[in-house]
Order: structure tokens, then C-alpha cells, then sequence
């Protein structure tokens, strides 16, 4: 095994459960005017995706991931992210076994659809040079899945591995 993960999980939670009193006029355009109701209907979308060597840790050098998205139906008070790498910088990176990680879903404190932003930060610590090889620039590909299953668009980035601690 050449790498593990953590989720360190940031979490934003923007407008749960608002059971807005305050009739505001819609400024024309489509908002929807009842409190969402959980319809799992719509697909997240992944906003920004960083990935960043990280702070080394005992075990080995790290990379973070930083991902946000959002949710038009608000369901991503349990989610999941899957990461995928390469290292053929093409804008695309195949989604397989062997290139997969996985850090596992995230359950947020929000009410059903009550979560229609995440950001999460990824830690990922380099264990050997087998897999996810050191000192190399790779293609990441992340894809944010929602509550009920429905899954984001690939977004992608490259970012160049840290190099294996010295002196161990
Ligand atoms: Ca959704
Ligand atoms: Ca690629």
C-alpha cells in the first residue's frame, strides 16, 4: 500500500434548513421560493479542486487535497469524494482500481438536503514509490458523489508529488 488517506473534512454548511419567515422578493431569475425539499434529484458539482503538497508528516511526505462543491437539492450532508491519478498530463485520468483513492463518505451535522456546499481537505501521506510515486507531476481526477448517490462531473488538476523524506 503506497499512500493513506484522512479526511480532515473542513466544513461548510451555508443556509440549513432555513425556514425563512422573511418574505423576500425574489430578485427575478429562477430561485426557488420553498425551503428545498429533498427531491435527490440533482447531481453535485464540484467548484474548486486544489491539490497542494501538504505538511510532511512522520510517516511520510503528504499531499492536500482541497475540494468544494455544491448542490442545487442540498444533499450533501453525507458525501463522498473519490480521487483518481495519472501521470499523462492529457486533461483526463481513467477512473480504475489501481489509480483509486478512496478516503470514504463524510456525514455532516445538517439536516436531510440541508447541506448544499461542502469543502473538504484530503490528506494524503506517501508511503512508498510504487503507486503513487514521489517527486512526479500527476493528473488528479476528483468526483463528488451526494446523499442519494448522484455523482459530479470529474473536475481535474495536476500537481507535482513531494519528494521521500530524507533521513529516514
Ligand atoms: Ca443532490
Ligand atoms: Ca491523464
Amino acid at each position: 500500500m503506497a499512500w493513506r488517506s484522512t479526511s480532515l473534512v473542513a466544513v461548510a454548511l451555508m443556509g440549513a434548513c432555513r425556514s425563512a419567515p422573511g418574505p423576500k422578493d425574489d430578485t427575478g431569475g429562477g430561485g426557488a421560493e420553498t425551503p428545498s425539499e429533498c427531491t435527490h434529484a440533482a447531481p453535485p458539482e464540484i467548484e474548486d479542486l486544489s491539490v497542494e503538497e501538504g505538511e510532511p508528516t512522520a510517516d511520510g511526505p503528504t499531499l492536500l487535497v482541497r475540494l468544494s462543491g455544491t448542490d442545487a437539492d442540498g444533499d450533501l450532508q453525507e458525501y463522498e469524494v473519490d480521487l483518481w491519478f495519472d501521470e499523462v498530463v492529457n486533461g483526463a485520468v481513467e477512473q480504475g482500481e489501481a489509480n483509486h483513492i478512496a478516503p470514504g463518505p463524510v456525514s455532516l451535522e445538517a439536516g436531510p438536503c440541508g447541506a448544499p456546499e461542502i469543502s473538504s481537505e484530503i490528506e494524503i501521506v506517501l508511503l512508498g514509490d510504487d503507486v503513487l510515486a514521489y517527486d512526479t507531476l500527476m493528473e488528479f481526477a476528483a468526483v463528488l458523489t451526494d446523499g442519494a448517490g448522484l455523482s459530479s462531473d470529474p473536475a481535474i488538476t495536476t500537481a507535482q508529488t513531494p519528494e521521500p523524506l530524507s533521513g529516514r
